[in-house]
């Protein structure tokens, strides 16, 4: 059996990658969620994830004694060892494809990930607006982004996901799908449309209702808000 170690669903989009992978595909797994107390050192989830890995980040994969760290290495090990459920594209060129989609997540958009942290349960779009007119580097991460996308989605004869079918590059775009929502990026219509299709795959809804029911306000991942809405928006 398969334990992926997560952190806080509401604001842990690196662990949400792996467990929408997993979930929206079948693949049976135990989670365990390890709380952010902090990342200081001398932390509860610190101490727990460093027992698995030095780097003591999530999310972590342990199969039988192996233990797999860091989102791609771990949808690499996934798509492995499940060959059959065809996690990338069968073909190479669509593969190539869908592995650059992801590198740009794993490695790039660092502005939109560094202004736009994931926080599924908030409604900031009006924070959203402001860093919109504020920030230029996040502007360009949006029209960077919009124009990778926008091609292989308007490519399709009928609306689904980046490659046709659902696989790993989706899990890797779920939580930017989220973000859009939460701050309320403007994004073209291609794209919207996407991002909607995303946040209602029965694995996104699942881990966002999840993270709902969290209620674990963390003042240090939240850079805009001194306290929780006291009205949570439907998933
Ligand atoms: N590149 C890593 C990033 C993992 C990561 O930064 N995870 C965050 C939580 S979303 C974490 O564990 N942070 C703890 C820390 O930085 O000490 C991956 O793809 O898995």
């Amino acid at each position: 059996m398969l334990t992926l170690y997560i952190g806080n669903k509401n604001y842990s989009s690196w662990s949400m990658r792996p467990w929408v992978l997993l979930r929206q595909s079948g693949i049976e797994f135990t989670e365990h969620k390890e709380r952010f107390d902090s990342f200081e050192a001398q932390s509860q989830f610190k101490h727990a994830l460093q027992a698995l890995n030095p780097h003591g980040r999530v999310p972590v994969l342990v199969d039988q004694g192996l233990v797999v760290w860091d989102s791609l290495a771990i949808a690499e090990y996934v798509a492995e060892k499940f060959p059959e459920l065809a996690l990338w594209p069968r073909e190479a060129p669509l593969r190539a494809r869908a592995r650059s989609l992801c590198a740009d997540i794993h490695s790039g958009y660092t502005a939109l990930r560094h202004h736009c942290g994931m926080n599924i349960e908030a409604d900031l779009r009006d924070v959203g607006q402001s860093l919109w007119t504020q920030k230029a580097d996040l502007r360009e991460d949006v029209h960077r982004l919009c124009q990778v996308l926008t091609k292989p989605l308007s490519q399709q004869a009928t609306p689904a996901m980046l490659m046709g079918e659902f696989g790993i590059v989706d899990a890797f775009y779920a939580p930017v799908c989220s973000r859009i929502r939460t701050y309320g990026l403007p994004v073209n219509d291609v794209v919207q449309a996407y991002v909607e299709r995303v946040l209602a795959l029965p694995a996104v809804q699942a881990w966002s209702a999840d993270a709902l029911l969290e209620r674990d306000f963390l003042p240090f991942e939240e850079p805009y808000r001194s306290a929780p809405e006291s009205h949570h928006k439907p998933v």
